[in-house]
C-alpha cells in the first residue's frame, strides 16, 4: 500500500514560501558567517531554508524586552488581555489550511491531522477568552471578627516555551493563549525541526497584537538548538519554563530552573497503554487503537505504545490488528487517503528498526509491518510501515519510548496483573481502558488504578481535547497545560487578610501587649 512519494515529490519550499507569505511571515535572514541550521522536510528529507541562530545574548535580550511588556501587560485588564486571544483565534481560523501546511511540510503529519492541530489551536484560544473573565479567587472566612481573608491571582511574568516536532505549533498556543490571558509574555523556542510553523504561528499573533494595539514584544520566537534553549531555562526572568520534549531534556532543564527557584511546567515521555477486557466492543476497540497507535506515525507524547489483552481475546484482537495494519495507506501525508506520513527523520527511523530488533531479541515476535521504505529519490526520507509486536513479557524495550508506530501486545489473565503491568513503567502521561463492565472501568479510573494524568474509558490514549488538563505524572514531569484550572500555573497567588475593624486582634489570639 505504500504509495511512491518519490514520484511526486514537488519541492516543499515553494509551498512553505506561499505559506509564509499567506501568513505575514518574514524568513530571518542568515547571514554569512553567522550560526545557522536548515531544517529538512520529512517529506523528502531535503533542506528547506537557511535560518541565523539565536544566539545566547539575544535570547537575553529577548527576555528582558518581554519582561518590559510584561510591565506594561500585567497592567492590562484581564478581559481586554483576552480581546487580544480573540482576534488571534480569528487569525488562525482564517489560516487554518496555512499553517496546516507547514505543520504537514516541517513534521510529516497527515492533512487531517495538521488542520486538526491547528483547531486545537483556536480551540484554546477560544477557552483563554473565556477564562479572561474567570481568574478568580477564593473568599475564606477569617477568625478574627472584621476581617476577610480572600486570594487574589497576579500575572506572573515572562514564560519560556520550549516545544517538540510533533505538535510544532498546538503545544505553544496552549501557553501563548493562556498565558497571555493571564498577563504574560511569551518567549518561544521551538523545534529545530519546525522553525517555520513557528514564524507562520508567531506572525498571526503579532498581527492580532498590532491590530489591538498590544506590545510588541508580548510573543519572540527564537530559534536554534540546545546553546539557544539552555539561555532560555538559565534566564533568571523566566518565570515559568514550560517544556515539552525527551524524559532526558526535562531532567537536565529541572535542575537549572529549580536551581533558580523557577516554575517548571513538564510534559515528557510517554509510554501509554491501553488494557482491552473480555467484555470490550472490540470493533471500537480496534478503530481506538489503530488511532492512537499510528496516528501522527506513532509520534505523539499520547501515542498507544503498550496494549495489554485478556488472554481469552488477544488472538482475535491481534488478528484484527494485523488485518488493519496491513491496509494502512502510506506515504505522502499531503495526498487525500494517506494515513501515515513519514517519520521525522533518518535517525528516527534507525532508532525504530533497532527498537525492533532488541524487540525480538527479548522474544518478541513481529506480526506485521516494521518494514523501512527507501525512496531512491529521497533517499533520507524515513517511511515506514507501522509495527505490530507480540512480546512474551514487559521486557526492557517494553519499558523504553520509542517514538515511532510500534505496538506492542501482551496478554493478561486478571485484572490486578493488567493494571501492575500497566503502572510498571517510568512514565505516566496518558491510558485507557476498553471494557463494558463498569467495575472494571471504575477500578482502572480508581486510586489503585491507573497511574497516568490521563485515563480514558473505551477510547484510545491520543487525541485529547483542550477542555481538560493535559500532562502526566512520574517521569512524565507532572506539569499540566491547556484546560480545567492549568492557568493557575501562569499567575501567582496573593493571600489577602484584610481588617475592616477598629481594632487588631492577633491571629491564634496571640497577645502583644
Ligand atoms: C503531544 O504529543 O505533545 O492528546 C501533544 C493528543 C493531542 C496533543 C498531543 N491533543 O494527542
Amino acid at each position: 500500500h505504500l504509495k511512491d512519494a518519490a514520484s511526486d515529490l514537488p519541492d516543499p519550499r515553494e509551498a512553505a514560501l506561499e505559506a509564509l507569505r499567506r501568513l505575514g511571515a518574514q524568513l530571518p535572514p542568515a547571514p554569512d558567517g553567522a550560526p545557522s541550521f536548515t531544517p529538512t522536510s520529512p517529506l523528502s528529507g531535503h533542506g528547506l531554508f537557511p535560518l541565523p541562530v539565536t544566539l545566547p545574548e539575544e535570547v537575553g535580550a529577548a527576555v528582558d524586552r518581554a519582561h518590559e511588556a510584561f510591565l506594561t501587560w500585567r497592567l492590562v485588564p484581564a478581559p481586554a488581555r483576552g480581546a487580544l486571544v480573540r482576534r488571534f483565534g480569528d487569525l488562525l481560523r482564517e489560516h487554518k489550511a496555512d499553517l496546516a501546511t507547514l505543520v504537514t511540510l516541517e513534521a510529516g503529519k497527515i492533512t487531517a491531522e495538521a488542520l486538526g492541530e491547528v483547531q486545537e489551536m483556536f480551540d484554546i484560544c477560544d477557552l483563554a477568552v473565556g477564562l479572561s473573565r474567570q481568574l478568580e479567587g477564593r473568599t475564606m472566612p477569617s477568625e478574627r471578627p472584621g476581617h476577610r481573608l480572600m486570594e487574589t491571582w497576579h500575572p506572573l511574568g515572562v514564560v519560556g516555551v520550549i516545544s517538540a516536532f510533533n505538535f510544532p505549533a498546538a503545544v505553544w498556543s496552549w501557553n501563548t493563549a493562556v498565558a497571555l490571558v493571564c498577563g504574560d509574555p511569551v518567549v518561544w523556542k521551538p523545534s529545530e525541526t519546525a522553525p517555520l510553523t513557528a514564524l507562520g504561528a508567531a506572525a498571526l499573533l503579532r498581527r492580532a497584537a498590532a491590530e489591538l494595539g498590544a506590545p510588541e514584544h508580548l510573543a519572540t520566537v527564537i530559534l536554534g538548538g540546545r546553546e539557544t534553549g539552555e539561555a532560555l531555562v538559565a534566564h533568571p526572568r523566566v518565570a515559568l519554563l514550560s517544556a515539552t520534549g525527551s524524559e532526558r531534556m526535562g531532567a537536565e532543564v529541572a535542575p537549572v530552573v529549580a536551581a533558580r527557584m523557577g516554575r517548571t511546567l513538564l510534559e515528557l515521555g510517554g509510554n501509554n497503554a491501553a488494557i482491552v477486557t473480555p467484555s470490550a466492543d472490540l470493533d471500537l476497540t480496534v478503530r481506538g487503537v489503530v488511532f492512537s497507535a499510528v496516528g501522527t506515525a506513532g509520534q505523539r507524547c499520547t501515542s498507544l505504545r503498550r496494549l495489554i489483552v485478556h488472554t481469552s481475546v488477544v488472538d482475535e484482537v491481534l488478528e484484527r490488528l494485523a488485518s488493519a495494519y496491513r491496509g494502512l495507506p502510506i506515504g505522502d501525508p499531503r495526498e487525500a487517503g494517506t494515513l501515515v506520513g513519514p517519520l521525522v527523520s533518518a535517525a528516527a527511523r534507525d532508532r525504530m528498526l533497532a527498537a525492533l530488533e532488541q524487540a525480538r531479541a527479548e522474544g518478541g515476535t513481529v506480526v506485521t509491518g516494521g518494514e523501512a521504505h527507501a525512496l531512491p529519490a529521497a533517499p533520507d526520507a524515513a517511511y515506514v510501515t507501522p509495527a505490530l509486536v507480540q512480546m512474551p513479557a514487559q521486557s526492557p524495550i517494553v519499558h523504553t519510548e520509542t517514538f515511532a508506530p510500534i505496538l506492542y501486545v501482551l496478554g493478561y489473565s486478571d485484572l490486578d496483573e493488567a493494571i501492575a503491568m500497566h503502572n510498571a513503567v517510568p512514565q505516566g502521561l496518558s491510558s485507557s481502558i476498553f471494557t463494558l463492565d463498569q467495575r472494571e472501568a471504575e477500578r482502572f479510573l480508581g486510586p489503585d488504578g491507573s497511574d497516568c494524568g490521563i485515563a480514558n474509558v473505551n477510547i484510545g490514549t491520543s487525541g485529547a481535547e483542550i477542555g481538560g488538563a493535559f500532562g502526566g505524572e512520574k517521569s512524565t514531569g507532572g506539569g499540566r497545560e491547556s484546560g480545567s484550572d492549568a492557568w493557575r500555573a501562569y499567575m501567582r497567588r496573593a493571600t489577602n487578610t484584610i481588617n475592616y475593624s477598629a481594632d487588631l486582634p492577633l491571629a491564634q489570639g496571640v497577645d502583644f501587649g
